[in-house]
């Protein structure tokens, strides 16, 4: 099937799924493709683990944990509990309903399938109907530096050390040789594409490894589209997550304006939430468009709104591009 959207949102962590949730309801499945961030996936017991997919693919599916932000809802953890007993690896909870996309994925994979067509797959089964698209269907694992040197998968400094590790920086491994997956070559280039939407999530390792794929920023520099980002932190501090922590231990302000000034020479406009409207003047004077709307999403209803406020903002900035 080939995608010509309106809109393709970049999605990683819990933060992006609300918002790809929010732009699903706004926008009809043909003009709505969502591409997942890849760099967290990794194998675990043999399995091929695709947290931001599955996050995404949940949440549109309403199947998510809303109290854990991963997994699936009314979850049971008997194969955790057998695993335990047998002395298996249990740090990175499986729960028994969360297995069998594992296993499902990890069986087309091991017979030649890509992760996007794992990936179409599972959400067709699911009853999805809008596209959720992997970044790539090449292995790119996120790779964390830390204070001492180190460098631990991502995962493994995620949910095994539980984020504690100092932070020095981050390697995409692989992300030389990686190609962007064909369905989000395909979306990049759509002729109706009139906005590129970088969902709340952390921009080290939720939307840099997406950005960082050759071809990539060349094909949204080549989009007429704006490329618009949402501000992942608001009033000095992540929703969920890392992401101020991270920019602690890289020395810089855990402020919205230090994610635009990460940005800057990427994007084309950028959502501070109400919270952060002093930094519109600086935001701006990086040269960006600046739109200060409310993007806490405590509900479906502000999920839609936020969609609606972006899918405006683009709209504002393609009439003033072109
Ligand atoms: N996050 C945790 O903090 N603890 C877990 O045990 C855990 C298990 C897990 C299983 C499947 C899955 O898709 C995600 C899971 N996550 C878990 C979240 C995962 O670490 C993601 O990378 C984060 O959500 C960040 O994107």
């Amino acid at each position: 099937m080939t995608l010509n959207p309106t809109c393709v949102a970049i999605s990683g962590g819990v933060g992006g799924a609300k918002l790809a949730l929010g732009l699903s309801h706004v926008l009809s499945p043909p003009d709505l493709a969502i591409v997942a961030n890849t760099g967290d996936d990794f194998e675990h017991l043999g399995l091929a683990i695709c947290p931001d997919l599955d996050t995404v693919m949940y949440t549109l599916a309403d199947l998510s944990n809303k109290e854990l932000g991963w997994g699936q809802e009314g979850e049971s953890w008997a194969f955790l509990a057998a695993l335990e007993r047998l002395k298996g690896e249990t740090w990175f909870r499986l729960g028994d309903r969360d297995l069998a996309t594992h296993v499902l994925r990890s069986e087309m994979l091991r017979r030649g399938g890509t992760l996007s067509d794992a990936t179409t797959f599972l959400c067709q089964a699911l009853g999805i109907r809008h596209a959720l698209i992997p970044m790539s269907d090449d292995a790119v694992p996120t790779l964390v530096r830390t204070g001492n040197g180190t460098r631990l998968a991502f995962q493994h400094y995620f949910v095994r050390d539980r984020c504690s590790p100092v932070v020095k920086g981050f390697e995409f491994e692989g992300v030389e040789t990686a190609r962007p997956s064909p369905g989000f070559r395909n979306v990049l280039g759509a002729g109706r594409l009139s906005s590129i939407v970088i969902c709340p999530s952390n921009p080290f390792v939720s939307v840099d490894p997406v950005l960082a794929i050759p071809g990539v920023m060349d094909a949204i520099n080549r989009a007429s589209a704006p490329l618009i980002a949402v501000s992942p932190i608001v009033g000095g501090a992540a929703i969920k997550g890392p992401a101020a922590k991270m920019m602690k231990e890289l020395g810089m302000p855990q402020t919205a304006l230090a994610v635009a000034r990460h940005y800057v020479g990427r994007v084309d406009g950028f959502v501070l939430d109400l919270v952060d409207k002093d930094y519109a003047f600086e935001v701006e004077a990086l040269g960006m468009q600046v739109l200060v709307t409310n993007t806490m999403m405590r509900s479906l209803d502000d999920r839609i709104a936020l969609a609606r406020d972006v899918l405006g903002f683009a709209e504002r900035i393609q009439r003033k591009v072109t």
